[in-house]
């Protein structure tokens, strides 16, 4: 089986998002042919976009998966409604946001689905967490991760201690 490395970003900032986030990556975890290989720690920011909304928890995951890249939008899809997503206000406050970061080297330009995720480059709560995972990570049509958060605000952003986080 062909299974290909990708980046999922993951963020909430209602209903407990520490847990929401642990929730996440456990059902990640159990998607059909995939296979999770690292994940970061728990980062804390202010809201980018929309500034009337709470703190965000972000994290990245890294999985081995033998989904294509709509099947795999179609299951973060199904998580996200599984932990009480509605569409409220674009860009406002939700409980668990997944999104495809990466898929391997590939380039896709859908009405459904962008990868690179857009923004990538100017969201220090993806860069930080991906460098994380993979500090050699190369990103298509933009370059490196590291040389892309130096170029990028830090603002507001920590990292949650380890000790902090669920047990699990
Ligand atoms: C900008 C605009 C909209 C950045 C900008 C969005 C998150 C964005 C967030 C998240 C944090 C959103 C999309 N310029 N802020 N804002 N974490 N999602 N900190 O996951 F990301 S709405
Ligand atoms: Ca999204
Ligand atoms: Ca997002």
């Amino acid at each position: 089986m062909t299974e290909v490395l990708a980046y999922i970003g993951l963020g909430s900032n209602l209903d407990n998002p520490e847990s929401q986030l642990e929730t996440a990556i456990e059902a990640l975890t159990g998607l059909p042919q995939t296979r999770l290989q690292a994940r970061s720690s728990l980062y804390r920011s202010a809201p980018m976009g929309p500034q009337d909304q709470p703190d965000y928890l972000n994290a990245v995951v890294q999985l081995s998966t033998g989904l294509e890249p709509e099947a795999l939008l179609d299951k973060l899809q199904g998580i996200e409604q599984a932990q009480g997503r509605v569409r409220a206000q674009h860009w406002g406050p939700r409980t668990l946001d997944l999104d495809i970061l990466l898929y391997g080297e590939d380039v896709v330009a859908t009405e459904r689905l962008k990868i690179p995720h857009p923004g990538i480059a100017e969201r220090s709560f993806v860069l930080y967490p991906l460098a994380e995972i993979n500090g050699q990570l190369e990103i298509p049509g933009l370059g490196g991760v590291r040389s892309l958060m130096e170029q990028c605000s830090d603002a507001g952003l920590s990292r949650l201690s380890v000790t902090a986080q669920s047990a699990g």
